[in-house]
């Protein structure tokens, strides 16, 4: 019994599947099946104790305060669905190191409330990050239209004072506003005023519509970005924040509806996903304590490539949080793992060649041949495969040349040696 278990172990790369509610441990990588199990954002386990954890991913369905197409309220269980394709991987191209291993997330699920009581859904929606935020957990929400970020704000202002907003958005959501009405385009006005976020050590990226007032907040346009360049882009906003408490919301429509169309307000000539993932590795040294990413409306995707994009970047403010936490016990001794791993590869590559030549030299001395490696001759003019030979051909013969020029290389320097 025993030995047929680790049998069954033994010959799958994936675990048991299911991390999402299997999963023991709030850290690490668990290598799942991407199109099957439970799909939680980034394979991480649904969990409403947080003791253990330093960020929660919270889903926020919603998206009664939309100005143009709703379907905002699906972006939570899309983003999650697309998350499951790159939670194999243990770190986000380009960083350097594993973010699930250096801090300990968990999914929160979704906030729970009442679409038959609309006035009550901001005041729930603040009273969980409240709740949340009370337990030291940070928070990753997956919207959601875009409104749900100044309750979402108002929870973490009552925690941290007056935070610096990076905002991502093709969007100012500053919009004049009279004083009892509030949707997804003018959160940000109604932010400000309740001094929530300070507009001056704020920035506003990749606006590509008109209004005539800033509110102070710093706008670097989608032109901006184009003409002088992510990266310098970033290194200013970095600049502007400085080490403030800040927190950063990435509505989706800011990428090009090119790259992401499935949203409710496209607006064209907006940043590439490259452009948007140099910005946010660029941002590398701020002092994150909260983030978003909204305006997914699966509705009117294509190819899953809006709710994909959301994940990555989630995946990458996660990686912008974790920065700021020391290196944990965990990744040292993967490291560890990994090096060992590497030795024995490279120990057991050396030995089978050493043997290979061993035997190579037996059959020549066998046969007659001199082992002496034969003097360097002219090389051959590579012929061009006809057009009738196959694909499979070609590499075979490539494959030939390639080992053949390793062994001259290996024969070479063995009579360096000698
Ligand atoms: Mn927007």
């Amino acid at each position: 019994m025993a030995t047929k278990r680790k049998a069954a172990k033994s010959t799958s790369p994936f675990g048991r599947g299911d991390a999402a509610f299997l999963r023991q441990d709030l850290r690490g990588i668990a290598p799942e099946i991407a199109y099957a199990g439970a799909t939680s954002f980034l394979r991480r386990r649904y969990s409403r104790d947080l003791s253990e954890a330093d960020l929660a991913v919270v889903g926020v369905p919603y998206d009664l305060a939309t100005t143009n197409r709703s379907g905002a309220r699906l972006g939570p269980r899309a983003i999650r669905a697309a998350s499951a394709m790159i939670a194999c991987w243990t770190r986000i191209y380009p960083w350097d190191f594993d973010p699930m291993l250096r801090i300990a997330v968990a999914d929160w699920g979704d906030v729970a409330f009442d679409h038959g009581l609309p006035d009550k859904i901001p005041d729930t929606i603040t009273q969980t990050f409240r709740e949340i935020l009370a337990s030291d957990t940070a928070t990753l929400a997956l919207g959601g239209d875009h409104f749900m970020t100044y309750p979402i704000l108002r929870a973490y202002a009552e925690k941290y004072g007056a935070l610096s907003l990076i905002h991502f958005d093709a969007h100012s959501d500053t919009w004049r506003d009279s004083h009892n009405r509030i949707d997804h385009g003018t959160m940000f006005f109604h932010a400000a005023r309740a001094g929530l976020v300070v507009p001056e050590r704020s920035a506003q990226i990749g606006l590509r519509t008109y209004n005539p007032e800033s509110h102070g907040f710093n706008i670097f346009d989608a032109r901006t970005v184009k003409q002088r360049g992510a990266k310098v882009v970033a290194r200013e906003v970095r600049k502007l924040v400085g080490q403030n408490k800040c927190y950063l919301t990435f509505d989706i429509d800011c990428l090009d509806p090119a790259y992401a169309p499935g949203t409710g307000t496209p607006e064209m000539g907006g940043l590439t996903s490259y452009e948007a993932q140099e910005l946010l590795y660029g941002l590398r040294g701020i002092n994150l304590v909260g983030a978003d990413v909204v305006e997914v409306a699966p509705p009117f995707d294509q190819a899953e490539i809006t709710a994909l994009a959301a994940a990555t970047i989630g995946f990458m403010q996660i990686s912008l949080f974790a920065e700021n936490f020391p290196m944990h016990e965990r990744e040292k001794s993967r490291a560890r793992h990994l090096a060992r791993a590497s030795a024995k590869a490279s120990r057991g590559k050396k030995s089978a060649t050493k043997r290979s030549i061993k035997t190579k030299r037996k059959t020549r001395v066998q046969s007659g041949v001199q082992s002496k490696p034969k003097p360097k001759t002219k090389p051959k003019t590579k012929t061009k495969p006809k057009a009738k030979t196959k694909a499979k051909a070609k590499t075979k013969s490539k494959a030939k040349a390639k080992a053949k020029t390793k062994a001259k290389a290996k024969a070479k320097s063995k009579t360096r040696k000698s």
